[in-house]
């Protein structure tokens, strides 16, 4: 059986964005694989974070993460903070990392830019994403489009470390859904939609209620057109519309071009917010049920101890290769 794992930040809430290009296949890959998914609130203090909000966040996600069907009895679910294994392989990973390649990842670029504070643990960020992945021995890391880069660094360090000292690093692949994978803002469609955006009006969160969604996808900007037809060039806001109307009902983009044919912006964009608040209703069911729950914790503590027992085993692997510690002699 394959192995999966994937991270989300506890950054903020949770978009439409993070559902339909990641959590959404995360439930449909846990019937045949050995799955792993974590809630990285070490990377989230990568920038500064309010410490009561970052817990609610942490505790919140973790709620979701089930609501939208993550069976604990399939998969494992869990903090990263609460497996040490990632940070010290990730100090481990620091030092066969350049410089010069961290430097140059998108991520450190757009969230450095115009900062006059920038902590060292944005740049090292990716040697941590990459110990994330590589102490589970993963064949595969569901994310979004916007990933692509950390995962061509995820390999070149797992064939860095291999070649250097020992081969015991799985090499991971990844996977990016043929729709959704990148759900752009509402208010600026060439930009990505973010859950650390200012702009309220351009995320949709998995927690809005259905007068917000429908208020917010009345309001995204489209073009003056009038003709319901995928053009991400051109019509960057209806074609992101399509986007997220044929993820969450599983149609294809021809298939609504077609259904809209005749019609105007307006019913399009009704039909769509009435789609997603559809989608969204049951999951916010739940995810309410849970937040108060004390059985969340328990399938958190698990969670840390069946990732820690797995990660602990390749972590051991690890130093031993790079020749961290000490061989105890017999007696
Ligand atoms: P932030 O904006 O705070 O950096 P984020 O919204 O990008 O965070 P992450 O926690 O970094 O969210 O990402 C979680 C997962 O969601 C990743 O797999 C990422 O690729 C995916 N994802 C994030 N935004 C989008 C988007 N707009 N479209 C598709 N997938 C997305
Ligand atoms: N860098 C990712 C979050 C992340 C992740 C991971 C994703 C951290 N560790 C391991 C997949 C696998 C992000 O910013 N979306």
């Amino acid at each position: 059986m394959k192995t999966i794992f994937s991270g989300i930040q506890p950054s903020g809430a949770l978009t439409l964005g993070n559902y339909l290009g990641a959590l959404k296949h995360f439930v449909d890959l846990q019937d045949d694989h050995d799955c792993y998914f974590c809630i990285v609130d070490e990377h989230a203090i990568t920038v500064p974070q309010d410490r009561l909000k970052l817990r609610d966040n942490i505790r919140s996600l973790a709620a979701l993460y089930l609501a939208v069907g993550i069976d604990p009895e399939k998969s494992t679910l869990f903090i990263q903070s609460e497996v040490s294994a990632h940070t010290q392989l990730g100090w481990m990973m620091q030092t066969i990392s350049y410089i010069g390649e961290l430097e140059r990842m998108t991520q450190f670029k757009d969230k450095s830019a115009g900062k006059e504070a920038v902590s060292s643990a944005l740049l090292t960020y990716p040697p941590l994403m990459v110990s994330d992945i590589l102490l589970y021995n993963t064949d595969i890391v569901p994310v979004g489009e916007d990933q692509k880069q950390h995962l061509e660094l995820t390999k070149t360090l797992a064939q860095r470390f291999n070649n250097k000292y020992n081969d015991i690093f799985t090499i991971p692949e990844i996977s990016v859904p043929k729709v959704g994978a990148r759900i752009m803002s509402l208010q600026e469609p060439t930009k990505k939609m973010s859950k650390s955006d200012e702009n309220q009006k351009a995320s949709i969160f998995m927690l809005d209620d259905p007068k917000q969604i429908e208020k917010k996808i009345k309001s995204a900007v489209t073009d003056s057109e009038g003709i319901v037809r995928f053009d991400k060039e051109n019509k960057p806001g209806i074609s992101n519309l399509l986007t997220i109307h044929a993820s969450c009902t599983g149609e294809s983009i021809e298939t609504l071009e077609k259904k809209y044919e005749h019609a105007g912006y307006g019913v399009f964009k009704q039909d769509t917010a009435d789609v997603l608040i559809g989608l969204l209703e049951p999951i916010q069911k739940r995810y309410h049920e849970l937040i108060v729950s004390s059985e969340l914790d328990e399938i958190l503590d698990l969670g840390a101890d069946k990732a820690a027992y797995k990660a602990n085993k390749t972590l051991a692997k690890a130093k031993k290769a790079m020749g961290l510690g000490r061989v105890k002699k017999k007696k």
